[in-house]
């Protein structure tokens, strides 16, 4: 039984600093111990809040942002709320580190796109955490897709769930403009099921129209000011038609993504929920294939972390993202990295999809 681990090798130990303490900075510190990196520093909104954190999730030392971006980290990751990703990102640019920073990668295109010049003209590698690339399944998913084994592809038919915004009393900062931008379901969740559809389909979508909805005025005493859940009618450059369902708000599901593709001899199925597995349609015997790197296209071993029936999830798909992150510092160019551009995508999606429901009319995405 073989596994592949990625390495991060060429530039000796690497020092990652973070910004922001809450879940998605535990990702990033397992992901990043994990990749053999010091948990060099990490700043919060607070001095407190930095100091609970780093003891909380084993950093070295807490300090502010100025104080970590002196610092000798190479890499900073920012995990802090949506609207503060443009600036803090720019700073880290600036301060000459290799950056990760959270999605949405800014609130606005033009934003977006500042911080993927800014890095280009730094020469940082600068990446977006669309982790879900990092699932066996899905490279197997999109091996298949790419080597034409699923034929032309017909429609989509794609789904991203969850239910943590489901009562008027569940509150959080993504559902402020101020602090979580002018989308919450879309860009939180929609972003990651549109650059997997994206990712596996290996086309793009080119025209979509877009109802959102927002079911209470207020949360927590808070105006909401963005949506809570939005449904999207999509075509592909090949012409492909399909249907995304993202919600927030729907009771039992968890982080239920779903990815389906119907081609003309066969389709494909991957659920986030059930990593290890996809699913082959076919008219006369379907398929339920298991992760497998021995079996499987040649590229997935690279993502088999742990041998087979050891099964693998969430934080093993961020670790192997988080690898490749570092191993692109270290000179290499892993296949299918999620960077700043990927980032900039999601934001040219994200203005689509509001600008489709505000308008109630087809959008053309630029490609
Ligand atoms: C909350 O919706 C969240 O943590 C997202 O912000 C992450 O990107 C997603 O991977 C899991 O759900």
């Amino acid at each position: 039984m073989t596994t592949t681990e990625v390495t991060h090798t060429g530039i000796g130990t690497i020092r990652s600093g973070f910004l922001g303490g809450g879940f998605m900075a535990q990702a990033h510190t397992r992901a990043a111990r994990a990749a053999g990196a010091v948990l060099a520093g990490i700043a919060s909104s607070s001095p407190e809040r930095a100091a609970v954190a780093a003891a909380e999730l084993g950093v070295e030392r807490a300090g502010t942002i100025d104080e970590l971006l002196a610092g000798g980290s190479e890499v900073v990751h920012v995990c802090t709320p949506n609207s503060t990703h443009a600036p803090l990102a720019l700073r880290v640019i600036e301060a000459g580190k290799h950056v990760i920073c959270e999605k949405p990668l800014a609130t606005s295109l033009v934003d977006a796109r500042a911080l993927a010049s800014a890095a280009r003209e730094h020469g940082v590698v600068a990446a977006v955490p669309f982790v879900y690339r990092y699932h066996p399944m899905v490279r197997e998913a999109r091996a298949r897709v790419l080597a034409g084994e699923i034929g032309t592809l017909l429609t989509v038919d794609c789904g991203y769930l969850q239910d943590w915004m489901l009562l008027p009393s569940d509150d959080d900062w993504r559902a402020t403009s101020d602090e979580g931008g002018p989308s919450r379901a879309f860009a939180d969740i929609g972003s990651h099921l549109c650059d997997l559809l994206e990712f596996v389909a290996g086309e793009r979508i080119v025209r979509l129209t877009a109802r959102t909805r927002r079911a209470f005025a207020e949360r927590g005493g808070r105006p909401v000011q963005n949506e809570d859940a939005v449904a999207i009618l999509v075509e592909t450059a090949s012409g492909a038609i399909g249907t995304l369902l993202v919600s927030q708000m729907a009771a039992g599901r968890k982080n239920a993504l779903t990815l389906e593709l119907h081609g003309t001899r066969e389709s494909v199925r991957f659920d986030q929920e059930r990593p290890e597995e996809l699913w082959i349609g076919r008219r006369e015997g379907n398929r339920q294939l298991f992760r497998d790197p021995q079996n499987a296209h040649p590229g997935v071993a690279r993502f088999s972390r742990l041998p087979v029936g050891h099964a693998q999830g969430y934080q093993d798909a961020f670790n192997g993202f988080v690898a490749d992150v570092y191993a692109a510092i270290a000179g290499e160019q892993p296949d299918g990295l999620p960077t700043f551009d990927d980032g900039v995508r999601a934001a040219q999606l994200t203005e689509a999809v509001l600008l489709a429901a505000r308008e109630e009319r087809w959008i053309e995405v630029p490609v």
